[in-house]
């Protein structure tokens, strides 16, 4: 962690040290929090603009002028078919054709001239409420656009920040379900401190017919919104968003600013990067930074701006730390960092070793019942030690009866994938598998993580699995399992 160069950059000429940490607002003519700021009428407007607007995970380049100006923002609603995951439809409604909608970039003080569209073929009539508005229902009542017609609406942004804007109309839930949110990010008179990358995150949770994966289209459900019950937890409106080739990038040395907002409509997030601490977190996207942060939480119609220096190369996963929400509902990104180890910060792994108890010849594996000794395993004993093993690891991702999951575990029950050939699945379990595959001509391409077994327990499970759910082969030995360590 570099963090008091991060201080440094992040803190104003002349600012005492608490100031320093609450750089969002640390210009000499600040005042005291929760108070207001600046005195719009020192700030005139002078000319005007078309705002940039960005998709989703960019956003637009830092304001550079001094001065505060009239902005003009063109937005438009569209309801598309959109896919949710691999080979699953859903009928977004989206400000500006994405989820989340178009990201909005002023400066305090500017005066904001908003054009709502709604485009001809949408069903809907639809509004927006921005968090950065001061003024009765932030916008909605002034922006309520049937299909086919634009709507106008001014305000002056007064407070710095990032703020959450999404559809509030009724019934709002299913407006803001169907992907109707995004962010307005309010650079403070100062601007922000550089850093070399910033992206756009927002959070949502989807409520389908279907269960998770299931194929087709799939309409909005709104009992289990009611039950805030949702099939997906996303990052951009999508599974699969930020992975693989649509991961995030960055280079080991450089720092990153994450805009994270969360949508909702229902949960919280709980944002978290695997392998990173933030050096800094605008908690609630307030002025206050806090530091050396895990895991911070966002509430539902709320937003982050989290702050870190990439220090080893990698992927850095990005979830919520609901973690079930990650692994199993899509909440799940990548942040793919190049560069050199950096063995100081990060040795890798040193060591791996057979760990004998004290006092024992033999090794129980947690969860086994047979002691592991030396000698060959007969058929049964890899099948009876073979089933323990795929419910305890694999049934969770490859499912009870080793059918799959359409769209993101491929099945084991009658693959021809699996089947084909046993030094392959030797090393799916012990090193992992990743990148397209076809089973069963289904396409999958997701990860399978390296599975931390003794020889004798992957012997077991690949034996137990290749004689299970339809399967009918060769059992595996450990001997096999060894020559491919
Ligand atoms: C965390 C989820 C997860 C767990 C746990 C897991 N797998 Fe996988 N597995 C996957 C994914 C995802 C793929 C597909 C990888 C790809 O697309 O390249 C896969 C692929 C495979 C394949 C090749 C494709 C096929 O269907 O034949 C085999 C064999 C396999 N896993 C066996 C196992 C066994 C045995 C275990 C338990 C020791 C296990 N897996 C545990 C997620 C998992
Ligand atoms: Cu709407």
């Amino acid at each position: 962690m570099k963090r008091e160069q991060l201080i440094v950059t992040l803190a104003c000429v002349g600012a005492s040290a608490v100031a320093a940490l609450a750089f969002f607002r640390c210009d000499t003519a600040a005042s005291t929090h929760g108070t207001k700021r600046v005195d719009l009428d020192s700030l005139p407007i002078v000319g005007e603009e078309e705002a940039v607007l960005a998709a989703p995970p960019q956003v637009p380049p830092p304001i550079t002028r001094d001065h505060a100006t009239k902005v003009i923002v063109r937005l438009e609603v569209r309801e598309e078919v959109g896919e949710i995951a691999d080979g699953v439809d859903y009928v977004f409604w989206t400000f500006g054709g994405t989820v989340p909608g178009s990201f909005i970039r002023v400066r305090e003080g500017d005066l904001v001239e908003f054009h709502l569209s709604n485009h001809p073929d949408s069903r809907m009539p639809h509004n927006i409420d921005l968090h950065a508005v001061t003024g009765p229902g932030g916008g909605a009542t002034s922006s309520f656009t049937a299909p086919g017609h634009t709507s106008q609406f001014s305000f002056r942004v007064r407070n710095p920040g990032l703020y959450v804007y999404h559809c509030a109309t009724a019934p709002v839930g299913m407006h803001i379900a169907n992907g109707m949110y995004g962010l307005i990010l309010v650079e403070p008179l100062e601007g922000l401190p550089p850093v070399d990358r910033e992206y756009y995150v927002m959070q949502g949770d989807f409520y389908t017919r279907g269960a998770f994966g299931e194929a087709g289209e799939q309409p909005f459900d709104m009992q289990k919104a009611l039950a805030e019950n949702p099939d997906y937890v996303l990052f951009n409106g999508r599974v699969g968003a930020l992975v693989g080739d649509r991961a995030l990038q960055a280079k080991v040395g450089e720092t990153v600013r994450l805009f994270v907002g969360n949508g909702g409509p229902n949960l919280v997030s709980s944002f978290h990067v695997i392998g990173e601490i933030f050096d800094a977190v605008h908690h609630e996207a307030g002025a206050v930074a806090n530091h050396d942060v895990q895991t911070t939480l966002i509430p539902a119609g709320g937003a982050a701006i989290a702050e870190f220096e990439v220090e080893v190369p990698g992927t850095f996963i990005l979830v919520d730390h609901s973690i079930f929400r990650a692994f199993n509902k899509g909440a799940l990104g990548m942040l793919s960092v190049e560069g050199d180890e950096d063995a100081t910060t990060y040795s890798g792994r040193q060591d791996d070793r057979i760990y004998l108890a004290e006092g024992g010849a033999a090794q129980r594996v947690p969860g086994g019942d047979q002691p592991v000794s030396a000698e060959p395993m007969q058929r049964d004993e890899l099948m009876t030690r073979g089933r323990q093993v795929f419910q305890q690891i694999c049934a969770a991702c490859h499912q009870p009866e080793g059918q799959g999951v359409p769209h993101a575990f491929p099945p084991l029950a009658k693959s021809d994938f699996l089947m084909a050939d046993i030094d392959r699945s030797i090393d799916a379990v012990l090193h992992g598998l990743s990148g397209p595959i076809e089973v069963n001509g289904a396409k999958f391409d997701g990860v399978m993580p390296a599975v931390h077994l003794p020889d004798r327990d992957v012997a077991s499970v690949l034996t137990f699995v290749r004689n299970s759910f339809g399967n009918d082969g060769e059992p595996v030995t450990p001997a096999q399992v060894a020559a491919r360590r």
